[in-house]
């Protein structure tokens, strides 16, 4: 088994150097005993798109390989922050409600404060120096980015001119995108996403009530035609300008479910680099109108069969993981800044550190893809014909699984057959320990979003929810070995996992 460097997760804070940083790094263990499986090495990984650098063109490699929104492998290893300095939104969306001063809810529009320019790079310098992961700053709300273009570039500028190593971000819209590409550009922001919800006005007026455009407010179909207009238009403009776009779409079961692979395919058409297909958040708790008036949104297996339609290629995202607007940190580890921005002394960067962990990344990157063309190639010379499983892994970032179910807030699912292990999804919902005992009715939501899966991963699993997860007819197993998930997810597949013990105090 490769010893392969474990990148450190957590925040770092003590790390100050580079040398400590890479002191910091500990070998991966040896295999565990029983656990003497040997990956053929003959069969070449698929790999999938940006996560593999010699499929992708480098000058695009190099924009992506540290966007943890823009390659699934990157989200592993390195983290963004958005800052909240777009508080208006010239159009409304029937899914959103934006909040202010909200720390229990994690969803877009969502935000603990608002920051001036000045505030947001007060507040990214204090991230950047405490957590070397940090590769990108995203703005995203809580209203629209472009709505408040000059709160959104002066940001941009000042964070541009003082840490020039971080990629910049924005997430719109897209009606007033046409107006603020060349800006964009100019500012070397190469990511943008847009919403596009629907390609049909008579869709997209199920999904916007108004929007506000040339002075006026337009209503029903009238107001989706000019938006859609004008997402067509900003998305081509972008492309042409040497943007990647990434477009997001909200998959609303009954309205837009059905249109979403028409949107896809003419996304891609127009030059879209990402098509991220993500599910309605809809609670009546949030106040949205499609909340409150029962609109629900897609099931994991409903989202998983679109997804599934809409190809099986790296251009559609999956891990995605429906942020705050001022989310801070890896992807599926929420936070909102833990007091960044607050502390009255000026941070330090340490450009030094920040440059050591993207080169353990790099160095490492090689090691990852082959250990995964490996676990291909095990999952392959086991599997029968057609035969395709799904697995729900519990990690807690850098691609292995480390993490006691208990613990889980989201689940990693691969699937793994005679094509290998590919990544397919995240699927969220609470934790079921609360810090000593676990809560029975979140199991019952657990395994609701479990549906459809054959097997669960983790470190470890308490005995009242093995017993109800294969009550469910999901099979249970643990491994300390903390390896690489697609590696645990073959030699799970290949039988080299142990199922979890039967008797153990929860
Ligand atoms: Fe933020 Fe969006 Fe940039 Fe990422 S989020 S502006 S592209 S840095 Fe990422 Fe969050 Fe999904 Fe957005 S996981 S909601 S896709
Ligand atoms: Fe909310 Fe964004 Fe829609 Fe504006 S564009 S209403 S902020 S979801």
């Amino acid at each position: 088994m490769t010893s392969m460097p474990r990148i450190p997760l957590d925040g770092l804070g003590s790390v100050t150097t580079a040398a400590d940083l890479r002191a910091s790094l500990a070998p991966a263990s040896a295999a565990a005993p029983g656990r003497t499986v040997r990956l053929p090495h003959n069969k070449r990984r698929e790999a999938q798109g940006p996560a593999e650098p010699a499929r992708v063109d480098p000058a695009v490699w190099a924009k992506v390989k540290e966007h943890p929104c823009y390659s699934e492998q990157a989200h592993h290893h390195f983290a963004r922050m958005h800052v909240a300095v777009a508080p208006g939104c010239n159009i409304q969306c029937n899914y959103c409600n934006r909040k202010y001063d909200c720390a229990n809810e994690s969803r877009p529009g969502v935000v603990s404060d608002r920051l001036t320019p000045e505030q947001a790079v007060e507040k990214v310098r204090q991230v950047a120096a405490r957590l070397p992961q940090l590769s990108v700053v995203g703005i995203a709300g809580p209203g629209d980015a472009l709505h408040n273009a000059p709160r959104t570039l002066r940001t941009f500028e000042l964070i541009r001119a003082e840490l020039p190593d971080l990629t910049l971000c924005l997430s719109t819209n897209g009606l007033a995108l046409p107006d603020h590409v060349d800006a964009l550009k100019a500012l070397d922001v190469h990511h943008v996403t847009i919403t596009l919800n629907a390609l049909d006005p008579e869709i997209g007026a199920e999904i916007y009530p108004w929007i506000a455009h040339d002075h006026r407010r337009w209503h029903g179909v009238e107001a989706a035609r000019i938006l859609l207009e004008r997402q067509m238009e900003g998305l081509e403009r972008a492309v042409a300008a040497g943007i990647l776009v990434k477009v997001n779409s909200v998959m609303i079961p009954g309205i837009n479910d059905a249109h979403l692979k028409d949107v896809n395919r003419v996304v891609r058409e127009k030059g879209a680099f990402l098509h991220n297909v993500m599910p309605l958040i809809s609670d009546p708790a949030h106040g949205t109108h499609f909340g409150l008036t029962g609109q629900p949104g897609p099931t994991p297996v409903e989202l998983h069969a679109l997804r599934e339609s809409l190809g099986n290629d790296a251009r559609l995202m999956r891990h995605c993981r429906q942020c705050r607007a001022d989310a801070v940190g890896m992807l599926g580890q929420d936070s909102c800044g833990d007091g960044a921005g607050e502390d009255a002394t000026p941070a330090t960067v340490d450009a030094d550190a920040r440059a050591a962990y993207r080169a353990v990344v790099e160095d490492s990157r090689a090691e990852q893809v082959a250990e995964a063309a490996r676990a291909d190639a095990l999952a392959g010379s086991v599997a029968p014909a057609d035969d395709r499983r799904l697995v729900a892994v519990c990690s807690r970032g850098g691609g292995r699984v480390n993490l006691h179910f208990g613990k889980a807030t989201e689940f990693h699912v691969y699937e793994v057959g005679a094509a290998g292990v590919r990544f397919v999804g995240i699927r969220r919902a609470d934790n079921y320990c609360l810090g000593g005992y676990g809560d029975a009715e979140r199991m019952t939501t657990i395994l609701s979003v479990l549906e459809g899966i054959d097997a669960v991963l983790c470190v470890k699993v308490g005995t009242g929810p093995r017993r109800r997860l294969e009550q469910a007819g999901i099979a249970v197993h643990e491994t300390t070995a903390h390896d690489l998930i697609e590696t645990t997810v073959a030699q799970w597949y290949a039988g080299a996992v142990p199922a979890a013990p039967a008797a153990r105090r929860a």
